[in-house]
């Protein structure tokens, strides 16, 4: 069995509909699963839902549904979502699953059972709407809170605590030691930042049912229910426990809680169809929830006796228009209208292109249409339509003999080769520029060489057929290297290429894969123009 490359996004909380920011995450992780898919690895890609906690059942009680029925209609919305944007995940989580429930639960147990737990009186302040308690070091210099914490309230309460403090030096080691951890650089040094500067409080991890019950229950406590952070985190491992992960089966003692006769999901495979995928190779997350997954991920992992994650790879967030998202004020892009009205490939285009992985990104309508126009419509559309339509028109849509590799040849292997390398170290955005240089590049080659006068005078014949050759195969190139991005437009590339089959590997990125005397297809336009 070989370990595969696995891969997470962060669990989206249903408690609304999809919107850029979770549409954005879900493409990154995609393309990424595709490309190393292209490059010859297997992948295991893994999405879902966050479905406990204080924000969902409040949700659901606004909408008058119990908290079960208000995740099961989201969820098949949210379902929908990813086959819309044409994710290749290889399993969708909810946190209501009982292979994930049954699965936090023998965590509790056994972390409870070794002493890692224990129980005090909180009194203070707590914020409702993000879940969390607040301290003193909380207020601003004004004495309030910050009002992303909404409403704050006074409480004593009872709860469960994990000894977080005693891992504090260990996790600083760990983070100067292993530099790729967290990524980009300026990510990881907010988190070291943080551990240097402030003492770690103990994590939290129990609400009592009196005020929450939409949860975990504690196995070893039933007036409480797990937090919502602990329950989501797990879900990297016990969607791997579900597929039978020897890991977590045997090194973590944590075995895969078998399913009852009323469950309603799989059971611990078989070894045939076991799958080996702890660690993690990255989880993809959003900047807000770094300190989730680079403070408390790795101690719970830690104290699991568990290999922690290769890469927490964390993106920027989302603008419109210079402000916020936000339903309530109205600034949203609805991910589902712009790819019903201008395709999905036009719409992972633009979030690729315009925001590398790191920085804030800002969407504005304008700089969506004037990519669409400019780079897709203009720019390969444009290419692949006029190269196809003048093979068709000058030689019957023949390909012809292969030329002796010439300075095309050369440019194109040479490009195809950065873009992999780049692919291999997750950078998309400077992947597809290079993917670009090649579309430009081919452009200017047809306004040079002009096959249209070419195929005027017969003593050009040799060197009009060298050119359709080269435009051809340069198309036939771009479809394999732009398929984790466009996976609709390269495998129209290929179908108007005549070739059977989807552009899927790499290695069919060598130059010279068409071969004379192929018939091509029909050429139509793959991105439409539209007035802006
Ligand atoms: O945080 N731009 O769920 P969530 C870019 N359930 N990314 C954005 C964004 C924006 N405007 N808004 C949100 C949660 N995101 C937890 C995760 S993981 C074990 C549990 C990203 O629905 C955000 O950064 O609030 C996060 O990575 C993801 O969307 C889900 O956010």
């Amino acid at each position: 069995m070989n370990k595969r490359f696995y891969i997470t996004t962060a669990i989206d909380y249903v408690n609304g509909q999809p919107h850029l920011g979770h549409a954005y995450e879900k493409i990154v992780a995609d393309v990424i699963a595709r490309s190393r898919r292209s490059l010859g690895q297997e992948v295991f890609f893994l999405t879902g839902l966050d479905e406990h906690g204080q924000k969902v059942q409040q949700a659901a009680i606004a909408e008058g549904k119990t908290p079960q029925a208000y995740c099961d209609q989201l969820a098949a919305d949210w379902k929908a979502f990813a086959k819309k944007l044409e994710l290749t995940n290889d399993d969708f989580v909810r946190t209501t699953e009982p292979r994930h429930k049954q699965f936090v639960q023998a965590i509790l147990s056994k972390l409870h059972a070794a002493g890692q737990f224990y129980r005090a009186t909180y009194e203070g302040f707590y914020s409702t709407k993000e879940e969390t308690f607040l301290t003193e070091k909380d207020r601003l210099p004004d004495g309030t809170f910050d009002p992303s914490y909404g409403e704050v309230i006074k409480l004593k309460e009872d709860n469960y605590y994990f000894k977080l403090r005693d891992h504090q030096q260990w996790l600083i080691d760990y983070l100067e030691a292993n530099p790729s951890f967290v990524q980009p650089d300026y990510r990881r040094n907010e988190v070291l930042g943080f551990l240097k500067n402030s003492t770690l409080e103990d994590l939290c991890i129990s609400r009592p049912v009196a005020r929450l019950n939409w949860g975990i229950p504690l196995p070893f406590d039933e007036d409480f229910v797990t937090y919502v952070w602990f329950d989501a985190l797990v879900n990297y491992i016990s969607i791997p426990a579900a597929h039978g992960d020897p890991l977590l089966g045997r090194g973590s003692g944590v075995s895969v809680p078998g399913s009852g006769p009323r469950s309603a999901q799989p059971r611990t495979p078989d070894a045939s169809s076991q799958l080996q995928l702890w660690p993690a190779d990255i989880h993809v997350i959003g900047k807000d929830i770094l300190k989730f997954h680079a403070v408390f991920w790795p101690i719970m992992l830690k104290v699991m006796d568990l290999p922690l994650p290769k890469q927490i790879l964390v993106h920027g967030w989302w603008q419109k228009d210079g402000a916020k998202i936000s339903k309530s004020t109205g600034n949203i892009v609805d991910p589902i209208a712009i790819i019903d009205e201008w395709g999905l490939d036009g719409f992972r285009f633009y979030v690729l292109r315009e925001l590398d992985i790191g920085p804030d990104g800002n969407w504005t309508d304008a700089g969506f249409k004037s990519r669409y126009n400019a780079e897709l419509a203009n720019g390969l559309g444009n290419l692949v339509n006029r190269s196809l339509s003048m093979l068709k028109r000058y030689r019957n849509g023949v390909v012809p003999v292969k030329p002796e590799a010439g300075e095309v040849a050369k440019k194109v292997t040479s490009l195809a080769g950065q873009v992999q390398a780049k692919l291999e170290l997750y950078q998309l955005q400077a992947a597809l520029q290079d993917i670009w240089i090649i579309i430009t590049a081919a452009n200017q080659y047809v306004d040079q060489t002009k096959p249209f006068n070419l195929a005027k005078d017969p003593a050009q014949s040799k060197r009009l057929e060298e050119v359709l050759y080269n435009l051809g195969e340069t198309c036939r190139v771009l479809a394999v290297l732009l398929r984790p991005f466009l996976p609709g437009t390269a495998t129209k590339i290929y179908a108007q290429l005549g070739l059977t089959g989807i552009p899927d590997k790499f290695d069919a990125a060598a130059w010279g894969g068409l071969s004379a005397g192929h018939k091509i297809g029909e050429p139509a336009p793959l991105f439409p123009r539209r007035e802006t």
